[in-house]
């Protein structure tokens, strides 16, 4: 469908919302010059001066407090929902209905039920109805993911993965979202929905789950005292005391569909790893491994290497990897990129698939989002399951 222009506006101006919105203002500047010209609308936050912040400094044209005036907006065409998950499905069937191409962020919603919903919605509309898995845009996990569907290193036979955060470790910071809902909508949902998403975008669907651990290690937190945004850093709060629901620490075991294991450990009270994201990938005939914390590179072994030099190898993401030829100023190995720069890539290909163009992978559906919420739902059932294996649920997944 040929757009002579596309209309983006972010509900939430809080730390992701940030990054959506700056995602979409440098979408236009990657790879081709084919993407219909896009508008900087609006940015929507139930806290107007973080709204108005957000206008300013990201040159969208308006801020607005509700969700509702973007979904009746005729000059918004795509709507990234970047706000607290409970709130996903009243904001995304809303735009849906207004007509409005939606990319929710991760998780889809606090149950599989509300996933369900959304998706049961999406059909009623022709427009794209994406789930942000943000990382499935990094050059380095795609490099990765390559070499494993090409057979380099033989079947994969354990995938293991963390996903450690800090913004929990301290009990005084402030009660937010993110600590309130049923076991589940804690760091499992919040981070590894994100690693059990790159699980099986490496290894393929989770087949079931068992051994699973829920742990909530600092049980109450301060009612925060004004307006909080991300992780809520530097908030004052008051000496009020709330009980945090949900869990600090995930750790369990899959098995994908393939036969592989997959050992999976998140935390939000890691000391000292404030966005710490890795994974290793051991397969019959050699293996790779990720860090975060040097995200525009990966290391990888396999055979052939003489004794002498055996070991892994490092290697810096580049033209040779996807996303990245026109998808930074500089383009060449050892330049880097970061986190943020997903978000570009992200925002690019939603516009693109808006406008019928098909040079980037499809974003992730709804579908993609329950199937996401199932497959953590397992991992819940598989607490107190008393070590016993519990399937995943058949997904809708497209
Ligand atoms: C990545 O942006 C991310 O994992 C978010 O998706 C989480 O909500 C945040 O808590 C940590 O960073």
């Amino acid at each position: 469908m040929k757009q002579d222009s596309i209309g983006v506006a972010v509900i939430g101006a809080g730390m992701a919302g940030r990054a959506h919105l700056n995602g979409y203002r440098t979408a236009s500047t990657l790879y081709g010059l084919d993407l219909p010209e896009v508008r900087l609308v609006a940015v929507a936050d139930a806290h107007e001066p973080f709204a108005r912040d957000a206008a300013e400094r990201f040159g969208y044209q308006r801020a607005e407090t509700g969700w509702e005036a973007i979904a009746a907006a005729p000059d918004i065409d795509a709507v990234s929902v970047v706000v607290a998950n409970h709130l996903h499905r009243e904001i995304v069937e809303g735009l849906l209905a207004a007509g409005k191409h939606v990319l929710c962020e991760k998780p889809l919603a606090p149950t599989v039920a509300d996933a369900q919903a959304m998706v049961d919605a999406a059909p009623r509309t022709d427009r794209v109805a994406a789930t942000g898995f943000t990382y499935r845009r990094s050059p380095a996990i795609n490099a990765i993911r390559e070499q494993v569907a090409q057979g380099a290193l033989g079947p994969v036979r354990h995938f293991n993965g963390h996903y450690w955060c800090d913004y929990g470790f301290d009990p005084d910071a402030p009660m937010s979202w993110r600590y309130l809902g049923a076991p589940g909508t804690g760091a499992l949902s919040d981070i590894g929905s994100h690693l059990v998403d790159l699980g099986e975008f490496l290894c393929g669907p989770v087949r079931s789950v068992r051994g699973t651990v829920l742990s909530t290690l600092v049980p109450d937190r301060p009612r925060a005292l004004g307006a909080v945004v991300g992780h809520a850093a530097g908030v004052q709060v008051s000496e009020v005391r709330e009980r945090v629901e949900n869990e600090d620490v995930a750790t369990f075991t899959l098995t994908f569909e393939s036969g592989a294991v997959g050992t999976f450990s998140v935390s939000r009270i890691a000391y000292g790893l404030p966005n710490s994201l890795g994974f290793e990938v051991f397969c019959e005939n050699g293996a790779a491994t990720f860090d975060l914390a040097r995200a525009a590179e990966f290391t990888i072994a396999g055979p052939g290497s003489p004794d002498a030099v055996n070991g892994y190898r490092q290697v810096l993401a580049g033209p040779a990897h996807p996303y990245l030829t026109r998808g930074l100023p500089m383009d060449f190995p050892g330049v880097g990129y970061g986190q943020n720069d997903l978000f570009a890539f992200q925002a690019r290909a939603f516009l693109e698939q808006i406008a019928g163009l098909d040079r980037l992978p499809r974003c992730p559906t709804l579908a993609d989002g329950l199937h996401n919420l199932k497959v953590l739902d397992a991992v819940v059932a598989a607490a107190d399951a008393d070590g016993r294996s519990v399937s995943v649920l058949q997904s809708t997944r497209a």
